[in-house]
């Protein structure tokens, strides 16, 4: 009988430490997501439930082939629940660059997943504000027919962004004009100067700004 009573001590603490292992998976492959815990991404708050908007995103197409969530500036461009502040924002990691260990400031993270959860605005307008250069990753990359490339600059500037073909030609001039600081988003729809679509391929996209210049990578596949 005592025999018994072993086995099933057993298998309720097996099933007590599977849940455990399942609460904590991924969770630290997100800025501050042990604050939320399994919420961030499933709608039970426990992992293996349903997922929710957020952990749907993740799913279709931010986790790498070990199945590990591929943080970047995409997924934290994103406003994945729609309440109007971006994954990033949420998760007080705005431009996605985080790369381990504690980030932000953990007593704003709210739930990227939850649209009820969201940041006091008054705090979010402070922390918009941007104080530096940054161009982000176009999304989505790749792209077919059109894609959306933002940036930040910290004080007005005159602004040009350009694409360029693999080899270096000029494309397309997106944008060339004077900006106060800010955050700012413009799209590209694959066609060069002339209006004709362009071929699928490699092409970069580049920003000057004042002292500033950055590029990056980007793919069009038709
Ligand atoms: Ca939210």
């Amino acid at each position: 009988m005592k025999k018994y009573i072993y086995i099933f001590l057993f298998l309720i603490s097996s099933f007590s430490a599977s849940l455990l292992i399942s609460q904590s998976f991924r969770v630290g492959q997100i800025p501050n997501g042990g604050i939320n815990s399994c919420a961030n991404c499933h709608v039970s708050g426990f992992g293996g439930g349903p997922r929710n908007s957020f952990g749907q995103r993740i799913e279709q197409s931010f986790l790498n082939s070990q199945g590990n969530v591929v943080w970047n500036a995409q997924l934290a461009n994103l406003d994945s629940d729609g309440d109007g502040f971006s994954n990033g924002v949420e998760l007080q990691n705005p431009t996605g660059i985080w790369s381990g260990g504690p980030v932000g400031d953990p007593s704003k993270v709210t739930n990227p997943g939850d649209p009820l959860s969201k940041p006091n605005p008054t705090s979010i307008t402070e922390e918009v504000i941007t104080n530096r250069y940054v161009l982000y990753n176009n999304y989505p990359n790749p792209f077919n027919p059109s894609t959306t490339i933002a940036f930040e600059i910290p004080k007005s500037e005159f602004v040009s962004l350009q694409i360029f073909s693999i080899n270096g030609e000029l494309i397309k001039t997106i944008l060339q004009e004077s900006l106060n600081a800010g955050r700012y988003e413009k799209s590209w729809n694959g066609e060069d100067e002339y209006g004709n679509q362009v071929v699928s391929g490699i092409y970069f996209y580049r920003i000057k700004a004042g002292h500033f210049e950055n590029s990056r990578r980007m793919i069009l596949l038709k």
